[in-house]
């Protein structure tokens, strides 16, 4: 009975799943019918930079995974990179450093992501396009207007409010840069910030913030998809965008705007020094004989255990490394005004003061010695912990940030 059960259930899935896949199909040949075609083909892309098919194919199957899609998905995924370029992108650039931009397009190592953002249909982009002054204003009138409610308007950097938002000025007019952002957005399909300054306020916005900068959702009261990070990955930029070829939807979000599928655990349940955290080994100070041994950050400063982001699975510089692998701890750079929240950076913090989170060094000390067991502040994952024979049982708890109150 019970297994009838299950197979009816399955073929239930199936059957929707197949439904969903072809009202991708329809999207996805809606999109090659309104969007103008590539300059040129994906796949000749590819192989004039060594890639072979199988690495695209690879590359599918790794993205689909990321994305969480079922396996019968890779397909689409395909087929959504090959109409990447199709997709007029915006690209603004306010309070911020262009690190983003350059963390992006300047990968020693390019790969597939990286090849991907190159190929994006960059309508306006102040750091990459060649025109300046009234042209630059031209072309971005005529993008703006020539894709109305088609082409996605991605923002680097933080807007600044004080003085009437004059800290911020753009272009021959000397528009600030909050009327620039509320013209461009006011006509895009959908806006994504790029980066901690754009998602959060970032360095400019922490204490005292004299120019009173914010983030754009804060400064223009819409919702944005936040890549948070600074800077952020590539990869959750390009799923993102993957995400919205393949459904003519953005991701489902978590309360701060981030993309779940990549923002969705804590950096701390996927990183390779978890084990020395739960065995209590730590390194004490830089350069001791735990940081030789690749022992966990937590007590020189790592925020991992409040910070949400998949870096540990993502790495950076073509998946080579990411910050708690290089051997620094995570300073939680895709949470909210981390700079101020997060300080002192390489010293644990006094939790009572973000609000939840993990069980302080303090508490496992105390678990440890059989006191007090029930009063531990626990994981967002519920597991059983052992260290040395006994057993600390974590239960859920809140995560950090379940407010929409922005703290930028
Ligand atoms: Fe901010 Fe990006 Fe950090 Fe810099 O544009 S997220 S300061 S890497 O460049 O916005
Ligand atoms: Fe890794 Fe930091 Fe967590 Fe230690 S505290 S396990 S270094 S994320
Ligand atoms: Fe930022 Fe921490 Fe990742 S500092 S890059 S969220 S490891």
């Amino acid at each position: 009975m019970a297994k009838g059960h299950n197979s009816e259930y399955k073929k239930m899935i199936d059957q929707q799943y197949k439904d969903l896949m072809k009202r991708c199909q329809v999207h996805m040949e809606q999109i090659e019918k309104d969007l103008p075609e590539p300059k040129e083909d994906l796949h000749e892309i590819l192989k004039d930079r060594g890639f072979s098919r199988r690495d695209f194919i690879k590359w599918t199957s790794a993205m689909t995974a990321a994305l969480m899609l079922p396996p019968i998905f890779r397909p689409m995924v395909a087929k959504a990179a090959e109409i990447f370029s199709r997709l007029p992108v915006v690209w603004l650039h306010f309070a911020e450093c262009t690190g983003c931009s350059e963390a992006f397009l300047r990968s020693s190592y390019p790969n597939v992501d990286t090849i991907l953002l190159e190929t994006i249909s960059l309508e306006y982009h102040e750091t990459l396009m060649a025109a300046s002054g009234y042209q630059a204003e031209q072309n971005l009138e005529k993008a703006i207007n020539d894709f109305k409610g088609k082409f996605i308007c991605v923002i680097e950097g933080a807007l600044p409010r004080g003085l009437n938002g004059k800290y911020l000025t753009l272009g021959p007019k000397g528009k600030t840069g909050i009327e620039v952002a509320k013209e461009v957005t006011s006509k895009a399909a959908a806006v994504v910030c790029i980066g901690a300054c754009s998602s959060n306020g970032n360095i400019q916005a922490a204490k005292p913030n004299p120019t009173d900068s914010v983030s754009i959702s804060k400064a223009l009261g819409i919702s944005t998809v936040n890549i948070a990070g600074c800077p952020p990955n590539a990869v959750n930029f390009t799923g993102t965008l993957l995400h919205y070829l393949i459904f003519g939807s953005l991701p489902a979000l978590d309360s701060l705007g981030r993309p779940l599928w990549a923002y969705g655990k804590r950096v701390h349940d996927y990183c390779e020094r978890r084990p020395h955290y739960d065995a209590a080994e730590f390194v004490e100070e830089w350069g001791d004989g735990g940081a030789k041994n690749g022992w966990c950050l937590y007590k020189v400063g790592c925020k991992g255990p409040y910070t949400y982001a998949n870096c540990p699975k993502s790495r950076f510089n073509d998946g080579i490394s990411w910050p708690v692998m290089a051997g620094h701890g995570c300073i939680g750079c895709t949470e909210v005004a981390f700079w101020d929240r997060m300080a002192p950076l390489e010293k644990p913090i006094d939790e009572k003061t973000i609000g939840g989170g993990e069980r302080t060094i303090d508490n496992i000390g105390i678990a440890l010695t059989g006191a007090a067991v029930a009063g531990v502040a626990v994981h967002a994952v519920a597991s059983v912990i052992k260290y040395k024979g006994k057993n600390i049982i974590s239960k859920n708890d809140d995560r950090m940030n379940t407010k929409e109150e922005n703290h930028d």
